[in-house]
């Protein structure tokens, strides 16, 4: 039979030589001298193609059927993916994230300033996940947001069963009757971020589906993108209408967002802000204790849901 798709052959020695290398085609000379001899093993151009594409097929295939999809990278998102994919190592959890960096808003504290404050008990994840902190008594600061995020981000993506598409968004939910004759979310629809941002320039282009048994939506609040499962359900029928997020109180809005972290919907764990414009709670500004905390409760809950 023909072969239509011809395997890459390593490098040539031929090749090898004709870049300057000595090599017998699998062993090749390297030099790490930063003096003005540093050589690389010889690569075709084709090889990094595949070596990206076969790992990112493989994942969309085998993720197709996830355990758990998180929509949103965000502090809630991140929390709750740590505490769920390192409790629940035999659950597959699949991160989708709209923006190519993921990470939300939590690069930041509060009007574009770095450090970012954190109040008392959430504090303990901190410790948990080894970022370091100024005590100021009630409460504690990290001395840049980025510290936070970049830490728990390397944590959760060295997880082996978390992986992470970012650049793609969640176009909409997949809803289903269960045997109880109840409408169940059970998975999510997906498209390249590019692609959903470009629905009214061109002619359709359809999607693609992960299923799930579980969902976490952390969209955030309201935005180009944010509170998208709170939206969603209200024009799919299944919420009456948005309660709206309300005004800054920060002593109402941490404990609201923990507390009321549950299944909206059979198969719909809502965490972080988006839950604001779900409930009608209040916004906290810049303190992210209730993130982390939102973001552990919607890991509990679903492991809960596995256990049940
Ligand atoms: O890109 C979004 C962000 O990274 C992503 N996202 C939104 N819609 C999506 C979709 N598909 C895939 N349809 C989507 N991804 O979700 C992430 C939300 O992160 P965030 O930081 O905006 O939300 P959060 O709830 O994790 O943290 C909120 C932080 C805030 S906002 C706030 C206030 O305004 O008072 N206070 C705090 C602490």
């Amino acid at each position: 039979s023909v072969a239509l798709v011809p395997e890459i052959q390593e490098p040539s020695v031929l090749q090898a030589k004709k870049n300057g290398l000595s090599g017998n085609g699998t062993h090749y000379e390297v030099s790490e001298n930063y003096d003005g001899d540093y050589r690389f093993a010889p690569i075709e151009e084709a090889q990094v193609s595949r070596a990206m594409i076969k790992r990112y097929f493989n994942m969309m295939y085998e993720r197709a059927v996830s355990d758990v999809v998180i929509v949103g990278a965000g502090s809630a998102g991140l929390s709750c993916a740590y505490h769920l994919a390192k409790n629940r190592p035999d659950l597959s959890v699949t991160i989708i994230e709209a923006n190519v960096a993921p990470g939300g808003g939590a690069w930041l504290g509060g009007q574009l300033m770095t450090p970012m404050v954190v109040r008392k008990p959430a504090d303990r994840f901190l410790t948990e996940l080894g970022v370091p902190f100024e005590d100021e008594g009630a409460f504690v600061v990290v001395k840049h947001a980025a510290l936070f995020t970049a830490t728990i981000l390397s944590k959760v993506l060295a997880l082996p069963n978390v992986v992470m598409m970012n650049a793609t968004a969640v176009e909409d939910l997949i809803v289903r009757e269960d045997f109880q004759g109840r409408q169940r979310v059970a998975g999510v629809v997906t498209n390249w971020t590019l692609v959903a941002l470009n629905h009214d320039t061109q002619s359709c282009m359809d999607p693609n589906v992960i299923t799930a048994p579980v969902v976490v939506s952390a969209t955030g609040h309201d935005g180009p993108m944010g509170a998208f499962s709170a939206k969603r359900l209200v024009s799919t029928g299944l919420l009456k209408e948005l309660g709206n997020m309300r005004g800054l109180d920060m002593n109402r809005a941490e404990p609201a967002i923990v507390n009321g972290t549950r299944e909206v919907v059979p198969g719909l764990i809502m965490t972080g802000m988006e839950l604001s414009e779900h409930d009608g709670s209040n916004r906290m500004g810049p303190t992210f204790g209730a993130m982390m905390a939102s973001g552990i409760k919607a890991a509990r809950e679903t492991i809960r849901i596995f256990e049940s």
